[in-house]
């Protein structure tokens, strides 16, 4: 993970921003650079509407006087900068180690253009070596763990300092190890059909960019 590789990927997505537009806000330690940034545009004069994909992100918003809007407001949001836990060469990524998944995937779901951010860490050749976060009701926790396990999913209740994790939703995460996932999508698919299961981390064509930083040097990958 390298502080300088966010950074440059931050400020290269930045200029997708365009004056006028609505723009999703992501969570993470690299969107936390781009929104730092796009603060700074809103002080120059930069006109947008932006929207929030979790309350650690409103926050930053509010501390840099970027104007929010509220989802429900709007039909569609132009661009998304956000970031991403894995992503392989087709765009597929891994995301929800923030604990933000479901409203980044809401948000992304409505987004004209998503630009993913990442440092050179996050590039891999197959999505799973990072478990993928899965979204449950507290109802349903034990239930959904057991019929992951049929689908070899082993999957831990995410804790955060001794207590378990609550996410905005006050839903509970699983973390579940697939191992090196084969066919991301098919995956995808067969954990959209387990009830008890609010959203889960594979996104599927849901990427139009991941801007990387490598090194001194930016890639955009479309
Ligand atoms: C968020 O960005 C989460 O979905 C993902 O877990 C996180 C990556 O965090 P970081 O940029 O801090 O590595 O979108």
């Amino acid at each position: 993970m390298n502080e300088q590789e966010k950074i440059n990927a931050a400020l290269k997505a930045v200029s997708f921003v365009k004056p006028g537009q609505v723009v999703g806000l992501g969570t993470g330690s690299t969107a936390y650079f781009a929104i730092q940034e796009i603060g700074k545009m809103v002080r120059e004069g930069l006109e947008i509407r932006a929207i929030p994909t979790s309350e650690a992100t409103r926050q930053l918003a509010e501390k840099w006087n970027i104007p929010l809007t509220d989802i429900n407001d709007i039909s569609t949001i132009d661009v998304t900068i956000d970031g991403a836990d894995e992503f392989n060469s087709r765009l597929q990524l891994i995301k929800g180690g923030g604990g933000a998944l479901l409203r980044e995937k809401i948000v992304a779901s409505i987004t004209g253009t998503q630009v993913i951010i990442a440092d050179a860490s996050k590039q891999v050749e197959k999505l799973g070596a990072f478990r993928v976060p899965i979204e449950v009701i507290p109802f349903a926790a034990n239930v959904v763990t057991r019929k992951l396990s049929a689908l070899n999913g082993e999957a831990s209740l995410r804790a955060k300092n001794d207590s378990t994790y609550i996410t905005d939703q006050g839903n509970n995460i699983l973390d579940v190890d697939f191992g090196l996932i084969d066919d991301p999508a098919a995956l995808a698919k067969a954990l959209d059909h387990i009830t008890g299961i609010v959203e889960h981390g594979l996104f599927i064509d849901l990427a139009d960019y991941v801007i990387v930083g490598k090194g001194d040097q930016v890639e955009i990958i479309a």
